[in-house]
Parts: structure tokens; sequence; C-alpha cells
């Protein structure tokens, strides 16, 4: 069987959550990184026009959450139990919601980005927060075996927690120590640290 993971050539993002899926379920990949000069070529090749595409024996699946449900459930990394895994997929298409709302996009003048992403993260996020800090059955979302959720939501966190967006401290969450417990002990998790740190 070939396994191929599509993405940009940047560990971050929706291709950082696949790649960790990948890695930590144990299934060898060629792990594909675009130049930015390849994709307008590539993208018309691509479903939906967009990465990551995770490709099986010349079969393409595109859309992040589709490709961590996908691996989850045949790895044992999506629960079994169709409410729970429910719970999961809602967690994560939070990610997406959150990616998607996220203020502040390329061009926009300083001025105006500090103010969107300071109510943004007064509103919006601290809302966001308070749901995910509620889920935490800790040190991951469903106790103590990791799942794909935990890879998708860690991946969203390390941008805050690397100081990634303007205006917005890494110390944001600081507020709900379970995603900062959460955050650690993902980030210690030795998959994570065998890919972050190869
Ligand atoms: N809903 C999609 C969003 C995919 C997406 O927007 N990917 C970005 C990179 S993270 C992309 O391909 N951008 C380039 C483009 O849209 O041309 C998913 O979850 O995979």
């Amino acid at each position: 069987m070939s396994t191929s993971l599509t993405y940009f050539n940047f560990d971050a993002s929706r291709g950082l959550e696949c790649r960790l899926a990948l890695t930590i379920a144990g299934v060898p990949f060629e792990d594909v990184r675009l130049k930015r000069e390849q994709w307008p070529e590539t993208k018309l090749t691509m479903p939906y026009g967009a990465l990551p595409v995770l490709e099986i024996d010349g079969k393409k699946l595109a859309q992040s959450t589709a490709i961590l449900r996908y691996l989850g459930s045949q790895h044992g990394m999506h629960p079994a139990d169709a409410w729970t895994a429910s719970q999961h997929d809602s967690l994560m298409q939070s990610v997406e919601d959150l990616r998607h709302k996220m203020p502040g996009g390329r061009g926009m003048p300083d001025e105006e980005k500090k103010e969107k992403r300071e109510a943004f993260s007064a509103g919006w996020l601290t809302r966001w927060a308070a749901t995910i800090d509620d889920q935490l059955q800790g040190p991951y979302l469903e106790g103590e075996t990791l799942h794909v959720a935990d890879l998708k939501l860690y991946t969203v966190l390390r941008a805050f927690m690397t100081d990634n967006y303007d205006h917005i401290p890494a110390t944001f969450f600081d507020p709900w120590p379970s995603i900062r417990t959460f955050y650690e002990a993902v980030d210690a998790h030795e998959g994570v640290r065998a890919w972050l740190d190869r």
C-alpha cells in the first residue's frame, strides 16, 4: 500500500495534524511538501483545490477532519462509540470554525488587526476556550488515550502558545489550566516529539 500526504512546506495547521496522526498511527507515508510556486498548477489536481490531501494507492481524500477521522478509525485513534465519536467530531469542527473566524488576513492594517483580534479574543475565543475546557477529562480529551481530535486541538493551540498571532498573547489560555495541562501533555507525547524534533 502506498500512502502520501500532500501539504505545504511547514509544520503547522492542517498539514501538521495529519502528519502527526500518520506518524503516531505508525503508517509509513511520503511527506510531500509543495513549494508555493508549485501550488497554482497542483491546485487544479486536488479535490476542492485545497490541502492537505491524503493519497492511498492513487485514491485521494481531502479535508483535514475527514483525513483525521479516517486515520483515527483505521488505527484506534477515533472512538468506536458513535456518540463519543460525534463529540470528537464536534470539537474538531470547532477548531475549523476557529481557523475561519480568526481575524487578520494578509494585508490588513495593523491597527485594524489589533482591534479585531482583541474583540475576537474577548468574545468568541473566550467562549470557545471555556467550552473546550469543560470537555477535557485530562490530560487528553478522553483521559489517558490519545485520539486524532487531540492532535487537531493541539495543533491549533500550538499556534497560540508559540506566539504566532499578533495581539493575542501566548498566555491567553492561562485562565483555563486544563487547556495548559492538555497542551503540555500532547506536546510531550513521544510521537509528537519524534515528529517535531526529527
Ligand atoms: N476545510 C479544508 C480547508 C483546507 C484549506 O483551506 N487549506 C489551506 C491550507 S491550510 C489551503 O489549501 N490554502 C491554499 C488555497 O486554498 O489555495 C480542510 O480542513 O482541509
